[in-house]
């Protein structure tokens, strides 16, 4: 065979078998040609390239002119393929969304909004934005008269301080749940000695919280708290919260107290679109998310806002939504510059994939899996906030396993199983925290059903295992934790083992995007 034709064979079958589903656990091409190297990426140089450009700085691909940096990001391809991801916030984004991120979009500056741009040549960039916006009122069943959308913001945090920026006054104020309760920073969060997030440092902040006994949200506290502080605005949203809101109990609050009611749904925009738990559409004026959590598309954020009448008074007179100009003026110019093109376009097919009834059915995968997880763990001892789940999380306390956050999530990352240390209710410090979150995002886009999570609950059980017994010899310090393994070379070799075992079981499992990288 041909040089040539060799490499257009190899192209040819390696991008059939990026496709996940078709993925095998050995890949045929790498059996057929051996180990990738750089000479099979010659076809992809021949697309994205052009053809008349000879400058090696401008067009030669990444694993020729840095190598040094192409090897560290295989080196990371190949922590996502060997360890199984439960950091509930990530996800394995789809082939199609990371070709969005590599085009020239990301070349153009477009401030303003599609047909009122600042700079000229938009007109490519004013269609897909244009589409970003419609696939993304679509993708959750909004009509355009109803609401509005804004697609620039650069992730969840940016959208949610444009929110506040746009519609509470400066030192307005809002509530949000507390950070330790399963609440994000950008919801308010202080101490008593410190304002951490610029939420609270810029508005006026109070937090409502879980009830320490049951995990669960203490509405009938939030309501009497809010007939006190009369917030301008309140947010329902979570991002360590294993149950679904009550929307329409968050909206009577809102109302008694003419506040605006905002959903961050960054956690669960995937599980939104796919109909599987409750839309916060129903009852928000503003509903703001990141598009890379169970969503599955790139590291970007969306608003969106109502429009329309807003109430009628006694005397018949509309009021109105004016949350339009409001939001998007408070995005751009008010805090961002040139919107990131590519994360759009990436945005638009996203929203695409989000209405196929595959989407749906991943989503569904999502939450029977971490019902599976939840039910495989507490079966063998542990306690789960709240006793269960309704979506694609749950809060492991590991209080009663006689460990914390912090030795759990190192001995779990030593044995490459990624999740977080994460408060649990009652614990008094976000930073001696006392629980783990685990999500099934990630593991669910790798194509693990029940049966799959069955073997990781027992991976889980037996890392946690290993962490107890060093814990009987270190206390329970992280530091010491960590000396008392590397001193150990039986803690060593039963961390060892155990890795082997798991990372050879998440080989088996395909991930989507790109082979090599
Ligand atoms: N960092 C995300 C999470 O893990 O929940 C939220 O931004």
């Amino acid at each position: 065979m041909s040089n040539i034709l060799a490499k257009t064979c190899y192209n040819t079958l390696t991008r059939k078998f990026n496709r996940f589903s078709l993925y095998p656990s050995v890949n045929p091409v790498q059996a057929v040609y051996g180990k990738i190297h750089s000479e099979s990426f010659d076809l992809s140089r021949q697309i994205h390239s052009s053809p008349t450009m000879s400058n090696s700085i401008l067009n030669g691909n990444l694993w020729e002119t840095d190598p040094e940096l192409f090897g560290i990001i295989k080196k990371e391809k190949e922590r996502q393929r060997a360890g199984l991801e439960m950091i509930a916030s990530e996800n394995f984004t789809s082939l199609p969304v990371l070709q969005c991120l590599s085009t020239c979009l990301h070349n153009k500056y477009s401030e303003g909004m599609p047909n009122q741009r600042y700079y000229g040549g938009n007109e490519y960039i004013d269609e897909i934005e244009i589409l970003a916006q419609q696939r993304s009122l679509e993708a959750y069943r909004l009509k355009s008269e109803d609401w509005g959308v804004n697609v620039q913001p650069y992730s969840g945090s940016p959208a949610n301080f444009a929110v506040y920026t746009g519609v509470v006054e400066p030192h307005g104020r809002i509530m949000g749940l507390d950070l330790p309760d399963g609440g994000h920073l950008t919801h308010g969060f202080f101490t008593a000695t410190k304002k951490i997030s610029a939420t609270s440092i810029f508005f006026e902040s109070m937090p409502y919280k879980v009830d320490a006994k049951t995990g669960y949200i203490d509405y009938d506290k939030l309501a009497e708290t809010a007939r006190l502080f009369k917030p301008r605005l309140i947010i329902a949203g979570i991002s360590c919260y294993s149950r679904c809101l009550d929307y329409k109990r968050f909206r009577q609050i809102a109302d008694e107290n003419g506040a605006y009611l905002m959903a961050d749904m960054a956690h669960i925009s995937g599980l939104v679109a796919a109909g599987v738990i409750p839309s916060p559409f129903d009852y928000c004026d503003i509903v703001t998310t990141t598009t890379h959590k169970t969503l599955r598309g790139p590291r970007a954020g969306v608003i969106f806002f109502r429009k329309g009448v807003r109430s009628v008074k006694a005397n018949g007179t509309k009021v109105m939504y004016d949350f339009e100009n409001k939001i998007n003026q408070s995005v751009f110019p008010g805090l961002q510059g040139g919107p990131h093109n590519h994360a759009i376009a990436a945005i638009a097919t996203a929203m695409k994939q989000a209405t196929t009834p595959e989407f749906v059915e991943y989503q569904k995968q999502v939450v029977k899996n971490a019902q599976r997880l939840c039910e495989g763990l507490k079966s063998r001892g542990y306690d789960i906030a709240t006793g269960g789940t309704e979506v694609h999380l749950i809060l492991v306390d590991m209080r009663s396993a006689g460990l914390t956050g912090a030795p759990a999530e190192r001995i779990l990352e030593l044995c490459s199983i990624a999740c977080n240390k994460n408060t649990v209710p009652g614990d008094k410090s976000a930073l001696h925290p006392s629980g783990i979150r685990l999500g099934t995002p990630a593991l669910t886009t790798r194509g693990l059903k029940e049966a799959d999570i069955d073997r990781v609950v027992d991976f889980i059980d037996k890392s946690l295992k290993i962490a107890q017994q060093v814990t009987k010899v270190s206390g329970p310090k992280l530091a010491d934790f960590n000396r008392t393994i590397e001193e150990s070379a039986e803690f060593k070799k039963q961390i060892h083992d155990l890795r082997e075992q798991i990372e050879s079981y998440s080989k088996t499992f395909p991930l989507p995007g790109f082979e090599a990288y």
